[in-house]
């Protein structure tokens, strides 16, 4: 096994993979910015390099300082986390080419999947469902685009293939509106991503967020490790995610799973991996592959009894998964809370000391945090300051088990939205299970 792990995060996120590496008799590496050197997981690591002034761009994206950080600690591997340079495919080149292990895909996995038109295409010839739309870029030819809307059918939307997550993205309800709106995603698409290629897909105006989450090893064997429901969304922010998805039938829902494990075994993916659909009157459809370790993974983790930061390692080291499809079966069920520092209702960040500091705990109940009391949250991150995991044998259990780990949460001195969780804990439509993407904001007097 790896003799020493470089963590190149921060946050809940870094102490998640700290401990993961403790547990597995790993030496840690921390690296930080200069606004993060008080931090927790710096002072539980075994060493921490500091990479740079508080700015992201200055220290958590600056691949040459975390490069540096590895060859002078002598890790052998580097984690990236989520978020930061974690889906970028020159920094797993730039790691790999430096003779580091990349705990991720192969780099050219990452390209592929970060470019939504190449995904997509793969994905399709993989056998994974995906939306009806153009099959590959649309081409500057206007008839073409016209002939193309009207055989997908009105709206369609209009993607740059440089996007994702919600990035670079038209809805468009009329042919008049069209050739236009094309023009200008892809303006904008080429001023964000330097990149103006566009897609067409028939838009899904009601759909449920259900991703499948995989691992796969280097040596051809593939699992799924069920789904997760993410629709409790604002802005592409998830807010609540929970695993398994509540009110969806077991039969096509495995079977979509069983074809996204197939999937990976057919294009040599490495790693854990997320498959996004949109779920929509009994039918998914692939919309992007995440190639990363993500935020709800403990969900995850809770229903399955696998540790996925650990798979993780052992599949970058080279090891065979060691369970087989058959063994990995659903356990209850599990929600996750996502705590900001910020207004429960403008979402306004509240970034600050954290004065008081109290967490619950009790049968179920997991929470990922590095905050602390006198902790200050700085103002130069997102504001995620930690995950509340509730976990019970049936949904029913697990909301009953988040409302009171939620009310025995004190955190003073910032602002939380832990007031609007306990809202959605005793919302009827989400006790009911199952709404759609626009729930949250439609809820919240948004219009999206
Ligand atoms: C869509 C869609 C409806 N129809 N594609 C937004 C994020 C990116 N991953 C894809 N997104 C969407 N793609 C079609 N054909 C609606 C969304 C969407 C969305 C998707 C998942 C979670 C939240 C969302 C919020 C708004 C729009």
């Amino acid at each position: 096994m790896f003799d020493k792990i470089l963590i190149a995060n921060r946050g809940e996120i870094a102490l998640r993979i700290l401990r993961a590496c403790k547990e597995m008799g790993i030496k840690t590496v921390t690296v930080h910015s200069q606004a993060d050197a008080e931090a927790k997981y710096v002072a539980l690591s075994d060493e921490s390099v500091c990479i740079g002034p508080a700015p992201s761009n200055l220290s958590y994206l600056n691949i040459q300082a975390i490069i540096s950080a590895a060859e002078v600690t002598d890790a052998q591997a580097i984690h990236p986390g989520y978020g930061f340079l974690s889906e970028s495919a020159d920094f797993a080149e730039r790691v790999e080419k430096s003779g580091f292990t990349f705990i991720g895909p192969r780099s050219e996995t990452i390209r592929l999947m970060g470019d939504k038109v190449s995904a997509k295409e793969a994905m399709k010839k993989a056998g994974v469902p995906c939306v009806p739309g153009s099959d590959g870029a649309l081409t500057d030819n206007a008839s073409d685009i016209l002939t193309e809307a009207r055989k997908i059918g009105y709206p369609v939307i209009i993607k740059a293939a440089g996007g994702g997550g919600g990035r670079g993205m038209r809805v468009v309800h009329t042919e008049a509106a069209l050739l236009n709106s094309v023009a200008m995603t892809k303006s904008e698409a080429q001023a964000a991503f330097g990149n103006s290629v566009v897609y067409m897909e028939k838009f899904l105006e009601k759909p449920r967020h259900i991703e499948v989450q995989v691992l796969s090893d280097q040596h051809k064997n593939a699992v799924h490790l069920l789904e997760r429901d993410c629709s409790l969304q604002r802005r592409h922010q998830k807010i609540i995610e929970e695993a398994p998805a509540p009110n969806i039938p077991e039969r096509p829902k495995t079977k979509l799973a069983v074809r996204c494990a197939d999937a990976c075994k057919k294009i040599n993916y490495v790693g854990a991996g997320t498959f996004e659909f949109l779920y929509q009157d009994g039918e998914y459809y692939f919309i992007e592959m995440n190639t990363r370790l993500q935020v709800e993974h403990p969900v995850t983790e809770s229903i399955t009894g696998i540790d996925l930061v650990q798979e993780q390692i052992k599949i970058a080291f080279g090891e065979k998964l060691s369970f087989k499809q058959k063994n990995i079966e659903a356990n209850g069920h599990s929600i996750e809370c996502r705590i900001n520092a910020e207004d429960p209702y403008n979402f306004i960040p509240s970034p600050g000391t954290i004065t008081r500091f109290h967490l619950p705990g009790g049968p179920g109940i997991r929470v990922d945090t590095h905050a602390y009391g006198g902790y200050k949250v700085p103002a130069h991150y997102d504001s995620m300051i930690g995950k509340l995991i509730a976990s019970g044998k049936d949904r029913e259990q697990a909301i009953a088990r988040m409302r009171i780990a939620l009310s025995e949460i004190a955190i003073e001195g910032i602002k939380t939205n832990i007031p609007l969780h306990l809202d959605l804990m005793n919302d009827l439509a989400y006790k009911d299970g199952g709404v759609s993407i626009h729930y949250l904001e439609k809820k919240l007097g948004i219009k999206s």
